[in-house]
């Protein structure tokens, strides 16, 4: 027999009264349901004893009406008003009236005018600039949802996106640096492993004297409540939720503290165990002489060391990045001595991924040639949205040879300083089937296939999709494979082995899409593919000039994989990357 806690009641009814009012009905009745809501949820008393009573219409605000629904409820454990709401106005629309800054009639137009149905695309919207030009919106109010989505995302899963993390604890980091006597201050725990969501910040500086340090910190404006203020360790929380830690130790100490507080704690009790066995207890302050069992012998003399390699030395390890520091074999390999030789920025060459003006970026190929030029990229691929992606503007064939002609010419017109190539990047269609023809692609200097929509389809159609473009020939680079958005829109369902097996047979590319909300392949997912041969392409996906910036999250995220220059092809020369493009399956 399905029955239902009073919360869940209180809950169906507050979600009716918000499909009411997107639906625009009666405010009315949208309150006789909140208010309803409100006294189930507040009742102190179980629903299923008061309806046994027969004085459900004695709680405030129930009425004979919703007397009833009550009762339907706990007799069928559904209400057959709330299953024909849903199936008019999506629950995703209902989800967004959770954003701070969106009001029932915003919601209601972000579904009708744009097709906005999920957080997720509400949020895509947002930092695509689309939701500006709506009726009675502006730059500001489109800021004001990206912040509301920030902070909504925070309270569903308590951590918070790499890449706004990371840019508020370098601020933080930078304020603290400027503070007489400080002399060097790192970012440490999640952040400088480089994880694509962060529980909170760890700021670690150097310091002889910790109590103005943390005096200045624990004032700063940004601080909304402060957590704990000691000596020389202080926590606090930001206005945008965002809790922060920081410690103060001298010189001597730095070495021991940035191992500790880099983590992971995983990684720690190795590090430990490894020092035990030479002897030593390991923690945040020293190397502590100490026996088998690790109890510290009292008086005997303690190694402080102030740097990592020192730590390491005394562990009998080489260094190791902290981008690997989560106990998954990095410490047998620095053991053994293969530790990867891990990317780094200055690899990169090219980014083969970017949007202009021709679909839904802001800049135009010339533009954007320039603004990769002044970031040292030696070549590009413009790559818009395909026809199918009418929301992007995507190109129909025409506009797409078209804009081949203006790709060749800015090609000539930068000289050599910068090669600009012509692609795509086109959807792969619900059903499956690519969106432009072959004989088209074929004309194309770099064809990538990404899924953007029907993402929630059922594994075995999903993972087909995939297979289709990995198994055309015309495809070079699959986009951002999983098309998960950090942190509350999951993976597809994808069956991954497959799609990599077939990869590996075809030679086709994969990408790890830099930008901090994607993040895909993720590092798990990226060193599978270098295991399995499989060539990485790390772009930043640009839509304007500054998100080229972004590649170094890509370059975060392809070193927590273990990935090595060689793998990732727009490390390549341009010689290469033509070789390459041309010799693809043809
Ligand atoms: P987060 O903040 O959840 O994203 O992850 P972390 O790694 O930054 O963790 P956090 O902030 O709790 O602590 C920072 C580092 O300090 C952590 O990576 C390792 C070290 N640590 C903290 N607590 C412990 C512990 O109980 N044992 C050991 N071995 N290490 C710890
Ligand atoms: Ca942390
Ligand atoms: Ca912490
Ligand atoms: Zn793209």
């Amino acid at each position: 027999m399905p029955t239902l806690s009073n919360r869940e009641i209180a809950n169906i009814f507050e979600t009716v009264a918000d499909m009411l009012q997107i639906k625009g009905e009666n405010i009315h009745r949208v309150l006789a349901y909140r208010n309803a809501a409100g006294s189930v949820r507040e009742l102190a008393r179980d629903l299923h004893v008061v309806a046994a009573e027969g004085k459900l219409t004695e709680i405030p605000n129930i009425g004979d009406t919703l007397a009833e629904k009550i009762t339907e409820m706990l007799d069928t454990g559904k209400l057959e008003f709330y299953e024909r709401l849903a199936a008019e106005v999506p629950p995703g629309v209902v989800d967004i009236l959770r954003v701070n800054g969106v009001g029932p009639k915003k919601a209601q137009m972000f579904w009708k005018d744009l097709n906005i149905t999920t957080l997720a695309a509400l949020e895509e919207a947002a930092r695509a600039g689309k939701l500006r030009d709506l009726p009675g919106m502006g730059a500001k109010s489109e800021k004001k949802i990206i912040e509301g989505l920030e902070s909504l995302a925070r309270q569903a899963t308590g951590r918070i996106p790499l890449g706004v993390a990371l840019p508020m604890a370098e601020g933080i980091r930078a304020i603290l640096l400027r503070i007489p006597g400080v002399t060097r201050g790192e970012v440490a725990g999640s952040l400088r492993r480089g994880r694509p969501t962060i529980g909170d910040v760890d700021i670690l500086i150097e310091c002889e004297n910790a109590a103005p340090v943390m005096d200045i910190f624990v004032a700063l404006p940004e601080v909304a409540r402060v957590l704990g203020h000691g000596p020389t360790k202080s926590s606090v929380e930001l206005h945008n939720g965002m809790q922060v830690d920081v410690v103060v130790l001298p010189r001597q100490r730095w070495g021991t503290a940035l191992q500790y507080f880099t983590g992971s704690q995983a990684y720690n009790i190795r590090m430990r165990a490894l020092a035990l066995a030479k002897g030593f207890s390991l923690n945040e302050h020293a190397l502590s002489p100490a026996d088998k069992s690790g109890n510290i012998i009292e008086d005997a003399p303690k190694t402080y060391c102030a740097t990592e390699e020192e730590v390491y030395a005394a562990v009998g390890l080489p260094w190791i990045p902290p981008e690997l520091r989560e106990d998954q074999g990095e410490i047998e390999a620095a053991q053994k001595g293969t530790l990867p030789k891990l990317i780094t920025l200055d690899d990169i060459q090219a980014d083969l991924h970017m949007h202009t003006t021709w679909s839904d970026g802001k800049l135009t190929v010339r533009a954007m040639a320039e603004e990769a030029l002044a970031r040292g990229r030696k070549y590009i691929v413009i790559t818009d949205h395909s026809r199918s992606l009418g929301i992007a503007n995507g190109l129909s064939i025409e506009r797409l040879l078209e804009q081949q002609a203006e790709v060749r010419a800015v090609d000539a017109e930068m000289g050599g300083s910068i090669r600009v190539f012509h692609g795509t990047e086109m959807d792969i269609n619900a059903d499956g089937n690519l969106d432009y023809p072959d004989e088209v692609l074929a004309q194309l200097d770099f064809v990538i296939a990404s899924l953007h929509v029907s993402l929630r389809q059922e594994r075995t159609q999903i993972t087909q999709r995939l297979l289709n473009a990995v198994n055309n020939p015309h495809v070079d680079l699959i986009g951002h494979p999983r098309g998960q958005y950090i942190p509350d829109r999951e993976p597809v369902d994808a069956d991954m082995d497959a799609v990599f097996a077939a990869a590996s047979k075809s030679g086709v590319a994969m990408e790890i899409n830099a930008n901090p909300r994607r993040l895909d392949l993720e590092a798990p997912f990226a060193r599978r593919a270098v295991q399995l041969d499989i060539p990485l392409s790390i772009n930043t996906d640009a839509h304007a000039g500054d998100q080229m910036d972004l590649m170094s999250f890509g370059i975060l995220t392809a070193r927590r994989g273990w990935v090595e220059a060689p793998s990732v092809i727009n490390t390549w020369s341009v010689e290469r990357f033509i070789e390459w493009t041309t010799s693809r399956g043809k």
